[in-house]
């Protein structure tokens, strides 16, 4: 106009979050929530327990001050330790051979034939890595604890996964609470995602949605993380005719899986932007379970969402560089 008032505006562009460029900058994504700590929440079945909560305490430090770059440490386990992972992993393959998708028992299968996971020992994380590596590029990196959701997802960008490794004493699956785990622990990690992370398609949806949560609002990221949540943790699919586990959640946990592939709870057909509004329960078994035909069909909904997802600008993934690069439209 003639007095010239475009020099004010009159609204401000919303400032867009910080979020990372490279997957070094991932050193900055491990901002941790205190939820179900044990040093402070009685629903943690290792409340009041010093000695778990003093072995914790130690592995989370190491975890802390891993930086991008550092060479992975193993953990000495104890001889307690190994035990529950045997006893998990024995009750939980027989579920699998009825309850798993075929991609989980194949590549479960692959990682048990060349050593990569062990039924009696728990793996160190270095040969898992490079296993990892050679199938999609995944890489897993130690973190202290349960991360805010913007940290966690940035890092899927990039294809890392932040793992939480404690979790591993005679605690894990308690008397209390046998099959259900309040954090995410090894054997949810290992046993439960690291097959997944080896499917491309798996792999891709799971980048896809940490791409779409790079400078997100916090609204967006609400969305993002619970369309992670029913697919990636607790998706479900159909195989012949019957219902089989794709998420990490249900395939180590149990009950859970059970729980998910029968009659009790509701099944719905997953759709993003659906799936993404709906409220979900994180201290108990899922009242309701979202079923996608496939994988690679799950990742083509994902994609048509992410389509409509709004954001002022686009993101191209270098995965020479392992860089995203933005692009704005002027
Ligand atoms: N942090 N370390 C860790 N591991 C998770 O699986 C994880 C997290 N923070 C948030 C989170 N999962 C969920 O909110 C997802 O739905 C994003
Ligand atoms: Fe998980």
């Amino acid at each position: 106009s003639i007095t010239g008032v475009r020099m004010y505006k009159t609204h401000q562009e919303p400032e867009v979050p910080w979020f990372p460029r490279h997957v070094s900058e991932i050193d900055k994504c491990s901002n941790c929530i205190t939820k179900y700590e044990p040093t402070i929440d009685p629903r943690h079945p290792g409340f009041g327990d010093e000695t778990y909560i003093a072995r914790r305490e130690e592995l989370n430090k190491l975890a802390a001050g891993f930086k991008y770059g550092d060479q992975l440490f193993d953990v000495q386990y104890t001889e307690a330790e190994h035990d529950t992972w045997r006893q998990v992993v024995d009750k939980l393959e027989t579920l699998h051979e009825k309850l798993a998708c075929s991609t989980y028992r194949r590549n479960l299968a692959m990682l048990l034939e060349e050593g990569v996971l062990t039924r009696d020992r728990i793996p160190q994380l270095r040969s898992i890595n490079a296993f990892l590596e050679r199938k999609t590029g995944f890489i897993l990196r130690p973190c202290s604890g349960l991360l805010s959701a913007r940290d966690f997802l940035a890092s899927l960008a990039f294809r890392v996964f932040q793992i939480f490794k404690f979790k591993t004493t005679q605690y894990l699956r308690h008397h209390a609470k046998p099959h259900h785990s309040p954090e995410p622990d090894l054997i949810h990690e290992l046993l439960g995602h690291v097959p997944m992370f080896a499917d491309p398609a798996l792999a891709q949806m799971s980048q896809d949605i940490g791409l779409m949560s790079l400078g997100a609002t916090d609204e967006q990221i609400e969305r993002l993380a619970t369309v992670y949540w029913f697919i990636v943790e607790f998706g479900l699919c159909r195989e012949g005719g019957q219902l089989r586990a794709i998420g990490a959640g249900l395939l180590s946990a149990y009950g859970e899986l059970q729980h998910a592939c029968s009659d009790v709870p509701e099944h719905r057909e997953f759709i993003p932007s659906e799936t993404a509004l709906q409220k979900y329960e994180d201290d108990d078994y899922q009242p309701l379970y979202y079923v996608a035909d496939g994988i690679e069909e799950a990742l083509a909904k994902l994609r048509e969402y992410a389509g409509k997802f709004q954001r002022p600008f686009s993101l191209i993934y270098d995965p020479y560089t392992r860089s995203v690069t933005e692009v704005r439209s002027v």
